[in-house]
């Protein structure tokens, strides 16, 4: 059985994977508009791993009979102006994530739920390589 900590902050993190995924998809919604639908595809196509990464999440805590909360995804609030705002935006964001499934990581390393930290480290290595997906200058 989770630490109900533990198990409640996964269940935030898949409202805040959905948002990624809701993020990029305004992205990419952008680059559209501005006619760069090779940019648009690549925001699309971050969008579907967010998604997958929600569901990652989610199918864990059904696996540990959690029942899961499903709550409301927030607006995209960035205001894209310049072409690189997307980019900009996207590593901030990215950081962020990355600081949130740390502190999951440490709720679990708190209480010896060893088997969370093994879930989290792939989550922990996808955010290592999303930041540098969005690393421009
Ligand atoms: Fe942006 O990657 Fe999910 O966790």
């Amino acid at each position: 059985m989770l630490d109900q900590k533990v198990a409640d902050l996964l269940n935030d993190q898949i409202n805040k994977e959905m948002y990624s995924a809701y993020l990029y998809l305004d992205f990419a919604n952008f680059y559209a508009y501005k006619g760069l639908n090779g940019y648009a595809n690549w925001y699309n196509i971050q969008a579907k791993e967010e998604m997958d990464h929600a569901v990652g999440i989610l199918q864990y805590l059904q696996d540990n009979d959690y029942q899961v909360t499903l709550q409301a995804i927030d607006k995209p609030d960035k205001e894209l102006t310049h072409l690189d705002d997307p980019l900009k935006y996207g590593l901030e964001h990215e950081k962020y994530v990355t600081s949130l499934i740390h502190i999951i990581y440490d709720a679990a390393y708190e209480v010896k739920d060893y088997r969370t930290m093994k879930f989290l480290d792939w989550y922990v290595s996808e955010q290592g390589e999303e930041e540098k997906m969005h690393l421009i200058y």
